[in-house]
């Protein structure tokens, strides 16, 4: 196949989350309610806020509003982390970052398959949270080992996708048909499956010993667990969810509500009750799958990120039991103490921002010796805020446990083990932190270039 007719990474990305939206849409009929209702909430802020919609339609936003920003899985074993590995590698999505949920008492960690390329970005962010199980974190023995013995059994790859993905690695892309029949493959993975592998008896102990236990072991696959479409006002949509039919979740994970938003904000519906038969015939139910929605803001460099941890933990002493407006009442008055002006979050290295020239700058001699500050207050360019790309522990955290039901669960003392996950994916995970500061780097050496004589 001639290089001219592969297809980029990023239509493969695309056109995945598209079919993976269809199918989680038609399982999940309550998730087309949730699209419903953004697409609602959007279009009346759209319309309440010109600023806003022109601002979308600038930079091409306007289309693309509607398509899924993430989604999240759960595997078993380090074999189908690294298979993951390469199949999210066909569509430009690379792992980032290293999130342990041990912490939370969810005996997971995990990273984001996702683009890291501006421009792949711009096209479609599309990420999935890939959480690979930690059995040594099971206490009993003879459990640890069923359930390592059940997840060895499975194959929760079609042949005809570990073909694609060959062939991908072989040629180095993949035509139109071969993109198609690779799409329809990968999906096969995420599909769920009405009918459990183990009998009643197995999921019963592997779900007592943990909710997510049960989930990852007794199926044969790694079902996509939720969607998440990207809402411009997540308190409204948390508003209406109730009138909606939706069970929200108690409150919205992140930061609060503010003029320049920072990282991420996210809530869902609680995941539903479906029906499962076990093998043996024996009918059940399983909790696994919900909606979500999620806004995001800026991305923080280290500094800002340490002052965030360091708020939210002050916050969330304060917080427990507290229903949305209480909890987000709490966390505005804290996070007053997170400056809320662009200037001010760029001076004091909070966060991160791309430099560009702005029309007056394109426009404009070049300059000896330009300091990057001169040329922004004389309005030759300007720093535009980097949106943050990747997820919050703590917020995970917070997602996973009002979607496994029940109350909290005690921390694991395993706690982080990078090192390990790394080995199960094949490779190391890029670090988020050190992404974001070289696309700040590359956007003001452009533009300082750009602007200095010869
Ligand atoms: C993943 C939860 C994490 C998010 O948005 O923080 C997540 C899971 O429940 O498997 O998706
Ligand atoms: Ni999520």
């Amino acid at each position: 196949v001639p290089v001219s007719c592969f297809l980029s990474s990023d239509d493969i990305r695309e056109r995945f989350a598209r079919a993976m939206s269809t199918m989680y849409q038609a399982e999940v009929p309550q998730y087309g309610t949730l699209l419903e209702l953004v697409e609602r909430v959007n279009r009346e802020t759209l319309e309440a806020d010109s600023a806003l919609a022109e601002r979308l339609a600038a930079h091409g936003e306007l289309e693309r509003l509607d398509a899924e920003r993430h989604g999240a899985i759960r595997v078993g074993t380090a074999q189908e982390l690294a298979m993951l590995r390469r199949l999210f590698a066909v569509m430009g999505m690379v792992p980032v970052g290293y999130y342990d949920l041990s912490a939370a008492g969810v005996p997971v960690h995990a990273t984001a398959f996702r683009p890291i390329d501006e421009a792949a970005l711009a096209r479609n962010p599309f990420r999935i949270f890939t959480s690979l199980l930690r059995l040594e974190l099971i206490e009993s023995q003879a459990l640890r080992e069923r359930a390592a013995a059940i997840l060895a059994r499975r194959d929760i790859f079609t042949e005809g996708c570990r073909e694609s993905i060959s062939l991908h690695e072989a040629q180095g892309g993949l035509d139109e048909e071969q993109a198609e029949r690779f799409i329809a493959e990968a999906l096969e993975t995420f599909r769920w499956h009405r009918d459990a592998t183990v009998d009643l008896e197995t999921y019963e102990a592997l779900h007592a010993e943990h909710r997510l236990i049960a989930d990852v072991v007794c199926f044969r696959g790694p079902h996509i667990n939720h969607l998440t479409p990207r809402t411009l006002n997540i308190d409204e949509a948390q508003r209406r969810m109730p009138d909606a039919g939706m069970n929200s979740k108690a409150v919205i994970e992140g930061p609060p509500r503010r003029a320049c938003p920072i990282l991420l904000r996210q809530t869902s519906f609680k995941a539903l009750e479906e029906g499962i038969r076990f093998a043996g015939k024996r009918q059940g139910t399983h909790t696994a799958r919900f909606g979500e929605i999620e806004q995001r803001g800026m991305a923080l460099t280290a500094r800002g990120r340490e002052l965030y941890d360091r708020l939210l933990g002050d916050a969330r002493r304060r917080t427990a039991g507290l229903d949305n407006e209480a909890h987000q009442r709490v966390l505005e008055e804290v996070f007053a103490d997170f400056p809320d002006d662009e200037t001010v979050l760029r001076r004091e290295g909070l966060a991160f921002f791309h430099y560009r020239l702005t029309d007056a700058g394109a426009a404009a001699d070049r300059l000896d010796g330009a300091d990057l500050e001169t040329l922004i207050a004389q309005g030759l360019v300007e720093a535009v805020p980097l949106t943050y790309e990747d997820f919050l522990p703590v917020s995970a955290a917070g997602i996973f446990q009002s979607n496994l039901g029940g109350g909290q669960n005690e921390a694991y003392a395993g706690n982080a083990n990078r090192e390990a996950f790394e080995q199960a994916l094949g490779t190391p995970v890029a670090d988020e932190l050190a992404l974001y500061a070289e696309r700040e780097r590359i956007s003001r050496e452009s533009v300082l270039e750009a602007m200095s004589a010869e």
